[in-house]
């Protein structure tokens, strides 16, 4: 790849959650001002007393806010639940967690959008009042909601499979609505040296973005590399541990979930004890990235090991 890296590299993180927060976290600490755009997943998206969330957008803003508590990763540390309170007293759906300060976000969000912002207008806006300076790019402006079939046949919004009914076991993950990335993304993709997927959910969170029309041709023709969201066997974050038996038959490992973005990738980082005999350069380094000391080395690192591509 080029020589750029560290100046005048330009590099698109694809993001879902928390996970996938982190590391655009320490991209964003290791790369200079102008280098780095995220393209966050919006497939979570959903209607909730009447707001519309974006909770991974939120995720990745708060945590380049560094407003994100450290355990959790979602929502604002030392937010109070109020309303949340006030909800269960009155017998109002409150199986998710919003808290006060969060709620200013949604009321902002759903304010614009009623007023015919864009998402990406929106996201843009939100950004500056938090007073982050990275472009935060939605996949897309419009509807692409991810739906989750079951085992038992039922057929769900994402977070009521994830948070309500806490990840059930899974048939099939369908992304419906539109397939148009914005042109904004479709630019940043056209304009980067390099695409970094991020350890997140690569069938919730990675998929919604990569089967928008024209990104996974953009991702084949960039140095790509990819974080294994899967450590030890299990998952950094969330379900995708038995997700991954679920839907594609293989037990949870990072060989797995690259064998999953077959044909996409340049590199592939991994846990020490995770790497495989694959297609494939392999980074095998400390992958868990709670802290904010680890995302930032561990972002030089793969910038590095990108560049030796
Ligand atoms: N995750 C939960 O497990 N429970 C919650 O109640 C919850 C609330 C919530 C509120 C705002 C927000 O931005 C995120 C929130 N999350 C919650 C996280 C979120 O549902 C998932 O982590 C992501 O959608 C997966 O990427």
């Amino acid at each position: 790849m080029s020589e750029a890296i560290q100046s005048d590299l330009s590099v698109v993180a694809l993001a879902g959650g928390v996970g996938g927060a982190r590391l655009v976290d320490g991209l964003h600490r290791a790369l200079p001002q102008g280098a780095l755009t995220v393209v966050v997943n919006t497939g979570d998206d959903f209607q909730h007393w009447g707001l519309h969330i974006s909770p991974d957008l939120d995720t990745v803003m708060y945590t380049l806010a560094g407003l994100s508590p450290e355990d959790r990763g979602w929502g604002i540390e030392g937010d109070t639940f109020h309303v949340l309170a006030e909800a269960e007293r009155r017998g109002v759906d409150d199986w998710f967690q919003l808290g006060d300060r969060d709620l200013l976000t949604h009321l902002t969000r759903t304010g614009a959008l009623a007023r015919g912002d864009s998402l990406t207008r929106v996201t843009a806006e939100l950004c500056r009042t938090l007073g982050v300076d990275r472009p935060i790019l939605p996949m897309t402006d419009a509807p692409r909601p991810t739906r989750m079939v079951t085992q038992g046949g039922d057929d769900l919004v994402f977070q009521e499979w994830l948070v309500k009914l806490r990840a059930p076991a899974v048939r099939e993950v369908r992304h419906e609505g539109t397939h148009e990335a914005t042109s904004e993304v479709l630019k940043a993709l056209d304009a980067a040296d390099l695409v970094v997927i991020c350890p997140s959910n690569p069938y919730v969170s990675i998929n919604p973005i990569l089967t928008l029309d024209g990104i996974a041709d953009r991702i084949r023709s960039t140095t790509s590399v990819a974080v294994s969201p899967i450590v030890g066997g299990k998952a950094v974050k969330g379900p995708l541990a038995t997700m991954l038996p679920e839907i594609s038959g293989r037990e949870p490992s990072a060989e797995a979930v690259a064998m999953h973005y077959e044909g996409l990738l340049d590199g592939y980082a991994v846990h020490p004890g995770d790497s495989f005999e694959g297609s494939v350069p392999l980074l095998e380094t400390n992958i868990l990235i709670q802290s904010k000391e680890d995302r930032v080395l561990f972002a030089s690192e793969l910038l590095e090991f990108a560049r030796s591509l």
